[in-house]
């Protein structure tokens, strides 16, 4: 071997050791992942999609690349969903109420009243159970990497601010495509309907529907302000999002890829979780500024309401198994102590 052949080999081989990204795919092409998401790019939804595609590039050295897509232009959850099982759509985010036709056990994080703050939120689907129940989605061709939080939900409406129980009497009320929320609802005496995310804000201006319920984020991001006029503080339930992957998908990464979007998509969780309670703890100040008209329920009125919610926890029970409500209940007690 000549000098000069042995300098270039020998600089190889030390290209090849200072490889860090060693188990990327080495086409010339970088992967191409499609995320998909509900909300509009300025939303706290958006603002996450855009951390997470960051910290992808940043991670594969631009070997993966995310396309971070709101507004549903890929679709609604429901259809993004089929899309990731099908193997059409690499990942999305959006709420775990929407999953539940997919996954039976996501219903417990519908329950309402289920936590009293963020805190318990994030120690229960952060802990063994919301791992549990994230774990149920593989059977069904989806993969879990994160939960985001969506957040506590209100309501507003364009009728009447909402002071009792019987305010909600008759209000046609825009649900998740979910059935706790529906029977939640109709419980309450509202007329649920449920609807896609993507096609609300045009049915509360033609009023199709009188109202809606989603967290201040939303209401604002998505400028329900503009057609609703009332918004009566309830809390009555955590929504949690789900960052999801497309199992046909990843099961065909390498182990580095895979760890990329998983460790990615927790660094997405934490920024998400603190840019979305930031946000919310101004909201509310920001929606009057806008015009809304903001009541909070008297606990005499806000204790009638959970009672009466209260009623559907047995029929969550029984569609997501006695030991895992059991088992969730008993953590709660725990983390309360
Ligand atoms: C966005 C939805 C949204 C949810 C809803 O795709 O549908 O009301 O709160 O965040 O998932």
């Amino acid at each position: 071997m000549n000098m000069i052949r042995r300098t270039l080999v020998a600089a190889a081989a030390a290209a090849t050791l200072a490889l860090p990204l060693a188990g990327f795919a080495q086409d010339i092409k970088p992967r191409l992942i499609r995320f998909g998401y509900g909300l509009n790019e300025q939303s706290n939804q958006g603002r996450a999609a855009k951390f997470f595609a960051e910290q992808v590039e940043k991670a594969s050295g631009g070997k993966m690349k995310v396309r971070a897509i709101g507004a549903a232009a890929l679709g609604p959850d429901v259809q993004m969903q089929q899309a990731l099982i099908g193997g059409a759509q690499e990942m999305m985010v959006g709420s775990t109420a929407t999953l539940v036709g997919i996954t039976k056990e996501m219903a417990l994080w519908d329950t309402p009243f289920l936590f009293n703050n963020a805190k318990e939120a994030d120690a229960v689907l952060d802990g063994p159970i919301g791992q549990k129940v994230n774990a149920k989605l593989t059977e069904k061709g989806l993969v879990g990497l994160a939960y985001w939080e969506n957040g506590f939900r209100n309501l507003t409406n364009s009728k009447r601010p909402i002071t009792k129980l019987e305010d909600l009497n008759g209000v046609k009320l825009r649900v998740m495509q979910n059935n706790v929320y529906l029977d939640s609802f109709k419980t309450l005496g509202a007329n649920a309907v449920p609807l896609p995310f993507s096609e609300l804000f045009s049915a509360l201006e033609t009023n199709t529907v009188d109202g809606q319920e989603n967290p201040y984020n939303t209401i604002l991001s998505s400028k329900f302000f503009e057609v609703q006029k009332y918004l009566s503080i309830t809390n009555h339930v955590y929504s949690p999002w789900i960052v999801l992957v497309s199992k046909k998908w990843w099961d065909g990464l390498s182990k580095d890829e895979q760890k990329v979007l998983a460790d990615a998509a927790k660094a997405s969780r934490d920024f998400e979780r603190k840019d979305t309670r930031e946000e919310a703890g101004k909201a509310l100040a920001d929606l009057k500024s806008k015009g809304m008209q903001i009541n909070e329920l008297s606990p005499t009125e806000a204790g009638r309401m959970r009672d009466k919610l209260t009623r559907v926890n047995a029929g969550i029970g029984a569609g997501i198994g006695m030991d895992l409500w059991q088992e969730t209940q008993a953590e709660l007690v725990r983390l309360r102590k």
